[in-house]
């Protein structure tokens, strides 16, 4: 027998009520899917300063300088105690945090020069080209470093490809460093106030004989240099490099952190509805210190201290605008800095002489320029209200990841070839219970000259020459290895002091085998 069911004419799919039913059900869910959606992708800003030291913070056992507001970030957020930047200079990191692949696997990638070309090329998939597909809108606020122009700046014209050919919607910018000449900002494109009749010339000769160099005017300097920093000047500064014109654009040091945050709040509020990724790139606390006058004297450190105070002040008003918004719930922060301390780094600014008992690399050898982990293991702190459980964790995490993990935190994956070195280390950098870090990780010093290797608590220090090349950058004295090869045992001996090579064979052996792999292949993921 058939038994013939008939469905009621209104419950047929292409039935005016049932197809509002079906309207109903497709947009609600889309609804719940977008809120999902957006509390699972936050905003993100990474804040990096610039040459600070793991010791640097008040919560990291400064005592000689006080940091509330970092202190509050990490009070509220994780803070790691093995997080790392991948190299001991300036642009190899900032090279390898943008495109997540080791500097030294591109040549010409150490310490950018004045007139130095984009050194990340159009097309290359970068943390903001992968935010941006995600639907972010991205920029990047302070020092670059990173070069402008191919194959050099065009200073009075447009300035590309620079960061904007790169995956940022918009950039205001330090253009190299601030020790570098031209003092300028760029803002898109373009050098910001430049008087087209007042042209700005950079390079790296004097233009004529009778340009005043830090050399040929050095008793008019308001703060003398030790070494380099002599050739024009700016502020009453000696700077490395020669230019002139572009009076109107030029600025004062001391205005440079009011600069980044009068920006940085004006654009985060003008893309608060929808996601976006501010990376904040301070320049403190780079040569020349010359913080603002309200922030001059502030510590017993001379001008490093009162640097390290304006960088503070800066985080604080970033996490004041994003409570003002009510943003602080959906913004993950990460704080971290572009490499290790130097007291000394060419001007006489009274950081060594007023250092006391401060220990601006904590408990590590070496610093800025160095493979010993106080040139790479830095500050680091991730904050998410209300998302990430605050916390410390020893977890090994590093700039270079960053590009992987964000790009896992919104769903896109990676191109196959992009971002050769970042871990997915998302779930470590939230502070999420057993989740691990990086169980390796290469440090480079400035050209990858010299490496450090460090595996789970081993750490392998390769030096191209014997016992040279390790400038002695903060008061600590590092002992350098009397070998090509130094191995130390980090929980044990966080200050690399004791080589444990010739009583440990087998394992340096397996070190050395490691790091000749990991440089000779072209990636790491
Ligand atoms: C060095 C500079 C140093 C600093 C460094 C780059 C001299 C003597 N030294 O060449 O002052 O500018 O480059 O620093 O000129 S970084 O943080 O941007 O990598
Ligand atoms: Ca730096």
């Amino acid at each position: 027998m058939k038994c013939k069911i008939s469905i009621p004419a209104w419950l047929m799919f292409d039935s005016p009520p049932m197809r509002f039913l079906l309207a109903v059900l497709v947009s609600s869910f889309c609804i719940l899917h977008s809120s999902f959606a957006a509390t699972q992708r936050p905003n993100i800003i990474v804040i990096m300063a610039d040459d600070l030291g793991y010791g640097d913070l008040g919560c990291y056992g400064a005592k000689a300088v006080q940091t509330p507001n970092i202190d509050r970030l990490a009070a509220e957020g994780v803070r790691f105690t093995s997080g790392y930047c991948s190299a001991a200079t300036c642009t190899p990191t900032r090279f390898s945090f943008i495109t997540g692949t080791y500097a030294f696997r591109q040549k010409g990638t150490g310490v950018a020069p004045p007139n130095g070309p984009a050194l990340i090329k159009p097309g290359t998939a970068t943390i903001s080209s992968l935010l941006k597909q995600a639907g972010y809108a991205t920029a990047v606020i302070g020092k670059w470093h990173l070069g402008l122009g191919d194959p050099k700046p065009d200073w009075n014209g447009d300035l590309k490809p620079g960061p904007l050919e790169i995956g940022f919607d918009h950039c205001f910018l330090l253009p190299t460093t601030n020790d570098r000449v031209p003092q300028v900002y760029v803002n898109d494109h373009r050098v910001q106030n430049l008087d087209a009749k007042d042209p700005l010339w950079v390079g790296d000769k004097a233009p004529d004989e009778n340009h005043p160099t830090g050399i040929t005017h050095r008793s008019t300097l308001r703060m003398d240099w030790t070494h380099g920093h002599n050739q024009t000047i700016h502020n009453g500064i000696g700077r490395i490099g020669f230019y002139t014109g572009g009076t109107a654009a030029r600025f004062r040091d001391e205005d440079l952190g009011d600069a980044w945050i009068k920006e940085s709040n004006q654009w985060i509020e003008s893309h608060k509805d929808q996601p976006f990724f501010l990376f904040f790139a301070s320049h403190d606390i780079h040569v020349p210190r010359m913080p603002h006058e309200r922030f001059q004297g502030k510590t017993p450190l001379g001008f490093r201290g009162d640097a390290v105070v304006e960088f503070d002040w800066s985080v604080g008003e970033i996490m004041k605008t994003l409570d003002r918004l009510h943003l602080a719930e959906n913004t993950l922060i990460v704080l971290c800095s572009d490499n290790g301390p130097v007291l000394d780094d060419g001007y006489k600014d009274g950081a060594v002489e007023k250092l006391g008992d401060h220990k601006p690399a904590g408990p590590f050898s070496g610093g800025k320029y160095s493979v010993f982990e106080g040139g790479t293991r830095t500050p680091f702190i991730t904050r998410w209200k209300g998302r990430v459980k605050p916390g410390v964790s020893d977890e090994i995490v590093c700039t270079i990841d960053l590009a992987a993990s964000f790009a896992a935190l919104n769903g896109v994956s990676l191109p196959e070839n992009a971002c050769r070195d970042s871990f997915n280390v998302l779930p470590a950098l939230l502070g999420e219970s057993g989740a691990k870090g990086r169980d390796h990780l290469l440090q480079q010093d400035n050209n990858g000259t010299n490496f450090g290797l460090r595996a789970g608590d081993w750490k392998l220090v390769r030096m191209k020459a014997k016992g040279k090349s390790q400038a002695i950058v903060t008061k600590k004295v590092t002992p350098l290895p009397t070998s090509q090869h130094a191995l130390y045992h980090l929980a044990d001996d966080p200050g690399e002091e004791h080589d444990l090579s010739a009583k440990n064979p087998e394992k340096t052996q397996e070190m050395i085998a490691k790091l000749d792999a990991l440089i000779a292949a072209e990636r790491s993921r």
